[in-house]
């Protein structure tokens, strides 16, 4: 043994000779200094045959050889890595811009669940069925460079440049601006309903924002609907500014409830179609000219889906508080409709003077107007935590629900508003005074997170009403339409209001109601579209009677000289959106296309503005009528925008259910 770790090196011929490996580190005295081991290798290379040195170096240098041939190639593969991740760089400072350019204003898209559909390489091995099919993972989106080679023309390009410009600006802002699309929101607001709210909160929108997905490139088309509406807007603000509608032709305005009608009904069309400057100047006039505070009678139906609708939907949308302010302001003023002694509400109220009468000829009220303020005065309560607004009107719906008169579901279109009974009995119609009736029924059932069954039973009631009397076809094309039931005589009328019908029956299927109302919509949105297709503008009159029986020379689609004016109205195009939405065929995309371009031919005042017009029969003389209606912006450009758009979450169906007037509201409990 060696004499020990104090007493310095040992001799190295002994050392290397006669040590083994277990002695030495069991001793502790093992020295593993570098020159101690440089020695030793020496000593044993030299101990080595020449031929085993031979090998050796042999194979040391075949083993060189190899590393650098290797070298190189890492060297390759590590500069592709440096350059991609370089690459990655640029993508990623280029695309926040234009995601902020291109923000998604809406409802943060639904979280992808954390399974393979996550990821690129499956998804796109196995791309979803529908071109417009929910949309992936935000990298499976378009990529936001892509988006410039799409914007061909020369608005395209302007407004691609001012976006630019905002981004910047967007950019240099203060943090406390948290969304660019007009709104300036404070990052304590949002919608979320204050803590003794009554029903649960949906996320703020502010937050939303931050969790958005690659935004969906806007087409040929809908910038289009952009142009139209611009347009529209041009005749509003040079002629009649603040005032409830727009008269193009003679360059003026009428006033209806003198509450700017136009205005605050285009609020949340503006901030979906992202016109940022419009939307901002429209809310300065909110916030500094719209006063509830005024001696004036409204309709309380009409104010309360265009004005309490805009205004909340608008608040969802911006998360302005600015928007709930005004919509508590006219939610409160419009309370006194429902001290009547049946507590179904009155026609109108005085928002000035706090009282509230029916029309001067009759204490009836109109039954879908009575059961339509639902959805509006419902969110209002939730948002505010009051529940006074949703007590009153859902004390309504439960009243309707019991009362008699109805004919298997269908409801008559009068109710009294003293003995809170229907009346004129045994008229039923999808048309004027009913319609949007139905429509609630479902939406409010929606809404609340499909557990208000009685809202539910009525519907599906009426669902098989309308099935059983009022559904008959046309000759000679055999279009199946609806038509009216009075006093047990059935009329081949169908207004075009009934046009809403096939997109809620299409939501109700779409929402896990019975398939065959889907069927039934898809009948139903071609007649609608035939109701324009047949007639010589293009452009559908407000009544149609079919024809029963097939008469030479004789289309499906009859039009009285009384009925064969156009508004300007949304119900079909309303209809192709969420037949599009909920199926992907093109051909509603297309329909649209094609009515879009005819209210461009016949309605529009080069001057600015849509016009209402008379005659839909007469190309070559429409008659104007010199009235460009609220809904013309607040839901007929909204529906062409979203019907021509692909991307699903741009007012996602499963998160917001639309008022009558186009206006979205949350669902209170998203699917
Ligand atoms: C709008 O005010 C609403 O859509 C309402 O439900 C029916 N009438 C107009 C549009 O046509």
């Amino acid at each position: 043994m060696y004499s020990g770790a104090a007493a310095g090196p040992p001799r190295r011929d002994f050392i290397s000779v006669t040590l083994g490996p277990e002695e030495a580190v069991g001793v502790g005295g093992y020295n593993n200094s570098k020159a101690w081991r440089r020695r030793s290798c020496w000593r044993k290379w030299k101990q080595l045959s020449r031929l085993q040195r031979s090998v050796i170096l042999f194979l040391f240098a075949f083993l060189a050889v190899c590393g650098v041939i290797s070298y190189t190639s890492v060297g390759e593969t590590w500069k592709s890595i440096t350059d991609k991740s370089l690459d990655d760089q640029r993508t990623e400072q280029a695309i926040p811009r234009l995601k902020l350019a291109n923000p998604v204003v809406l409802p943060a898209p639904q979280k992808a669940d954390a399974n393979h559909g996550d990821y690129p390489e499956l998804s796109l091995q196995k791309p979803p069925k529908l071109p417009h099919a929910r949309r992936g993972p935000s990298n499976l989106q378009i990529k936001a460079p892509q988006r410039d080679t799409r914007l061909k023309t020369r608005h395209d390009t302007m407004r691609a440049v001012e976006e630019l410009v905002e981004v910047d600006k967007a950019e240099k802002t203060e943090k406390s601006i948290i969304s660019w699309r007009g709104a300036v929101i404070e990052p304590d607001q949002s919608t979320e309903p204050p803590s003794n709210r009554i029903m649960e909160p949906e996320k703020p929108s502010s937050v939303e924002a931050e969790d958005q997905k690659e935004p969906v490139p806007i087409n040929e088309r809908q910038l289009a609907v952009i142009e139209a509406f611009r347009h529209a807007w041009k005749g509003y603000k040079d002629f009649a500014w603040g005032h409830d509608e727009l008269k193009p032709l003679s360059k003026s305005y009428s006033e209806w409830f003198g509450l700017g009608l136009t205005l605050i009904d285009a609020l949340d069309t503006m901030w979906i179609l992202g016109l940022k400057e419009e939307f901002e100047e429209a809310r300065k006039w909110v916030a500094n000219d719209l006063v509830f505070d005024k001696n004036v009678d409204v309709n309380l139906f009409e104010s309360t889906i265009r004005i309490l609708g805009g205004l909340l939907s608008t608040y969802h949308l911006s998360g302005d508080s600015l928007f709930l302010e005004k919509a508590k302001d006219i939610g409160n003023r419009l309370m006194p409709a429902f001290k009547t002694p049946s507590k179904i509400p009155y026609s109108d109220v005085n928002i000035g003077r706090g009282t509230a009468h029916p029309p001067r000829w009759t204490s009836d009220s109109t039954v879908a107007e009575v059961t339509s303020i639902q959805l509006e005065f419902r969110e209002l309560s939730r948002l505010t935590g009051d529940e006074k607004f949703q007590k009153a009107v859902d004390e309504v719906m439960k009243h309707v629900h019991t009362l008699s008169g109805k004919n298997d579901g269908l409801v008559p279109m009068f109710i009294n508003t003293n003995s809170g009974q229907f009346t004129h009995l045994g008229v039923y119609t999808l048309g004027a005074r009913a319609d949007s009736y139905y429509e609630y029924l479902l939406k409010q059932w929606i809404q609340g997170g499909k557990k208000e069954n009685e809202l539910l039973e009525d519907y599906m009631r009426a669902i098989e009403g309308v099935k059983k009397h009022l559904l008959q076809r046309s000759e000679p094309k055999k279009l199946t339409f609806v038509g009216e039931l009075a006093h047990g005589h059935f009329s081949a009328k169908m207004d075009h209001l009934v046009c809403f019908l096939p997109g809620t029956l299409a939501l109700g299927a779409h929402n896990g109601l019975a398939a065959d109302h889907m069927k039934l919509a898809e009948t139903l949105i071609e007649t609608c579209y035939q109701m324009y297709a047949q007639v010589e503008t293009g452009l559908s009159p407000e009544i149609v009677h079919f024809n029963l029986h097939a008469q030479k020379g004789h289309k499906d689609v009859e039009i009285k000289p009384a009925d064969r004016h156009n508004l300007l109205r949304p119900e079909t195009v309303e209809s192709l959106f969420y037949m599009y939405r909920f199926t992907g065929d093109k051909k509603y995309q297309d329909w649209g296309w094609e009515i879009f371009q005819n209210f461009n031919r016949y309605t529009r005042v080069p001057t600015g503005g849509y016009t209402s017009i008379n005659n839909v029969q007469n190309p070559s003389n429409p008659e104007p009528r010199d009235k460009m209606e609220s809904f013309f912006l607040g839901e007929t450009l909204k529906y062409m925008f979203l019907l021509f758009s692909d991307d699903v979450d741009l007012i996602n169906l499963d998160k917001y259910i639309f008022n009558t007037e186009a206006h979205p509201l949350p669902i209170w409990v998203p699917a």
